[in-house]
C-alpha cells in the first residue's frame, strides 16, 4: 500500500489526498507536522531531505515528493492531465501560479495566523502577504470570469492544485466575499466525483510519527 506523510492541515497534503482519493488508491498516512517540528527532525529528513510533506512512498520505499509532482503522477493518463501539448502547458501554467506566487502569499499567511508563534507575526509581513495574496485571488477571479475552469473548459490538475489554499482564505484572514467567481468555481470543483473537502482524511489508517519512525 501507498503511504502519505503529512496531515490534516497542510493543504500541500490535501492536493495528493485529493487526487489520491479520485483515484480510488487506498494509501495509510504518517502524520508528520511542520508546528511540531516534526518535518525537521533527522528521522523525516533522511527519508527527504527537503524536510517538506507531503511525501508519498511507495511499498519498495521509492519516494515522491512536491505536491505538483506527485499529482502529476497521480493524475497520469487521466482526464485532469490533458493529452494536447498546448493543454498541457495551460494546466502548468496555472500550477506554476500556484507555486510561485499563490501558496508562498496564501499559505505562510495562514500559517503565521493559524500556527506561528506570535513574534513571527510582524505587521509588515502580514500587510505585505495579504497584498499578495488579494492580487493572485484577483488574478483568479479574473480568470473564473471567462472560464469555467483554471486551465479551460475541463477540471484539470490545476483546479486541484489551487483549491485548498483558496479555499481556506478565510483562516489566512483574507476574505472571499467580493470574489464571487473564485467561490462559484469552488463549489463547482466540490461537487465532482470523489471530492475529498478539506480537513477530512481519506487515509485507510493514520500512523503516528513516534511509532513510524520508530522501526528506523
Ligand atoms: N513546494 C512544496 C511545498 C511543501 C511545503 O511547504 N510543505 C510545508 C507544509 S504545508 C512543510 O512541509 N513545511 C515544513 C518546513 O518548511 O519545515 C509542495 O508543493 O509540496
Amino acid at each position: 500500500m501507498l503511504t502519505l506523510f503529512g496531515n490534516l492541515d497542510s493543504g500541500n497534503v490535501h492536493k495528493v489526498q485529493m487526487l489520491l482519493t479520485w483515484r480510488e488508491l487506498p494509501y495509510r498516512r504518517v502524520d508528520v507536522s511542520q508546528a511540531r517540528g516534526e518535518t525537521r527532525r533527522p528521522e523525516f529528513l533522511k527519508l527527504n531531505p527537503m524536510g517538506k510533506i507531503p511525501a508519498l512512498q511507495w511499498e519498495d520505499g521509492e519516494l515522491l515528493t512536491e505536491s505538483g509532482a506527485i499529482m502529476a503522477y497521480l493524475a497520469h493518463g487521466t482526464e485532469l492531465w490533458p493529452q494536447e501539448r498546448r493543454a498541457q502547458a495551460e494546466v502548468l501554467r496555472w500550477m506554476f501560479l500556484e507555486q510561485y506566487s499563490h501558496e508562498p502569499a496564501l499559505a505562510v499567511l495562514r500559517y503565521l495566523r493559524r500556527f506561528a508563534p506570535a513574534e513571527a507575526r510582524t505587521d509588515d509581513r502580514l500587510r505585505e502577504l495579504e497584498t499578495k495574496s488579494c492580487f493572485v485571488l484577483s488574478v483568479l477571479e479574473q480568470r473564473l470570469t471567462q472560464s469555467e475552469w483554471m486551465a479551460g473548459p475541463r477540471p484539470t490538475l490545476a483546479d486541484y492544485a489551487l483549491y485548498p489554499y483558496t479555499k481556506w482564505s478565510d483562516e489566512a484572514g483574507v476574505s472571499l466575499s467580493t470574489y464571487s467567481a473564485i467561490r462559484d468555481w469552488c463549489t463547482r470543483l466540490e461537487a465532482q466525483p470523489a471530492f475529498l473537502p478539506l480537513g477530512v482524511d481519506g487515509a485507510q489508517s493514520v500512523v503516528e510519527f513516534d511509532h513510524h519512525f520508530a522501526r528506523f
